[in-house]
């Protein structure tokens, strides 16, 4: 079967979708916020790919190790026939399980799902090359909408790495997400998540205000995105980067500080917007987890924790759930 890129059902009116959404959220009072979907056009893809190589950033290599650890463990007990990763940009870690799920023989098929649809051709295309014989769908949508794109279940082990989960409201979000995952699985079927812990403060923030910048343009880069996309005269020179702790919510939070008054007109989205110095627009929630708190999130859902593997430092963790019968 050849590599195929399909667009998923909320990438008819993605223009009109964009719009309503980036409205709703720059017209919240009193902190306007952008959805952090729209840091990933191609430069902000391209950009959180620098950001997984800077010292600071000890989540991406953290998870990689644990997954070296751990990849045949998980297939031994999965052997998944379809291993399908969600947000996957460009997919490296995905390999450790493709090449274990191969040395078991069982595994047929690969499904990747991501906004960023020229990174996702360039991982379905290199999967081609390098895995011949292995089916593989790249689906272009959005995980919190088009997750039936991924078809029924049977046989799948999911990933959802990065700790990529922290990017969804715990409250508001989460629950709801775990819930349509477990909706595209069969019971037995397993789902990997990838979980940034909650830490030392210090460590958290400098992972979000690296000392060489890169986190501050990848910020500023929604601003950019909404400019093209929306035809908007946001000027991302005249924002800092402003990323912290929140210790009761248990996450960070990115957001834009007007640096002067400013007027911004969004004529795609028919919003405008008037931010005085200092006022600011939440662009990301990145939230961090105990081993109690994401399993307070599974209640209700149909998945159940299976296995909880961290790094000796509980760093990062992954945590194998299972769709239960
Ligand atoms: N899995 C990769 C990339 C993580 S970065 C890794 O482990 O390094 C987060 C990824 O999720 C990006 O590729 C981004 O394009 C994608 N993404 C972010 N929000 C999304 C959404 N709402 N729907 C689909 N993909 C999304
Ligand atoms: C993709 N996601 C898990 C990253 C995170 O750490 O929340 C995105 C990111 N934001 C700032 N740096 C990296």
């Amino acid at each position: 079967m050849r590599a195929r890129i399909e667009r998923a059902g909320s990438g008819a009116d993605l223009l009109a979708h964009m719009a309503a959404e980036v409205r709703a959220g720059l017209s919240a009072r009193p902190l306007p916020w952008l959805p952090c979907k729209y840091f990933y056009d191609d430069r902000g893809s391209a950009l959180f790919e620098e950001i997984t190589r800077l010292p600071e950033y000890y989540q991406t290599r953290t998870e990689e190790r644990i997954l070296e650890g751990i990849a045949e463990e998980v297939v031994a007990a999965v052997r998944p026939r379809e291993l399908c990763e969600i947000g996957s940009g460009i997919g490296r870690k995905l390999r450790l399980l493709l090449d274990a799920s191969r040395a078991l023989g069982a595994l047929e098929r690969c499904v990747l799902l991501d906004i960023n649809e020229t990174f996702l051709a360039d991982s379905v295309r290199r999967l081609e090359d390098d895995y011949p014989g292995l089916g593989v769908r790249g689906v272009v949508g959005d995980f919190l909408e088009d997750l039936t794109s991924l078809g029924p279940g049977g046989g799948r082990l999911a990933l959802f790495l990065a700790g990529t989960i922290g990017n969804l409201h715990p409250d508001h979000e989460v629950p709801a997400f775990l819930r349509a995952m477990a909706r595209q699985l069969e019971p037995g079927d397993a789902f990997l998540v990838g979980l940034d812990l909650v830490k030392d403060e210090g460590r958290l923030h400098a992972a979000y205000n690296d000392s060489a910048g890169v986190t501050a343009e990848f910020n500023r880069n929604i601003l950019y995105v909404v400019n093209a996309a929306l035809q908007a005269d946001f000027d991302p020179a005249a924002y800092d980067h402003v990323a912290f702790y929140d210790r009761q919510q248990a996450w960070i939070e990115m957001r834009l500080r007007a640096r002067h008054d400013q007027r911004v007109r969004v004529p795609g989205a028919d919003v405008e917007l008037t931010l005085r110095r200092g006022e600011e627009i939440r662009t990301e929630l990145s939230c961090k987890y105990t081993r109690d708190s994401f399993g307070a999130r599974l209640a209700g859902t149909g998945l159940v924790l299976e296995a909880w593997h961290a790094d000796p430092e509980e760093l990062f963790a992954l945590a194998l759930l299972r769709r239960a019968s």
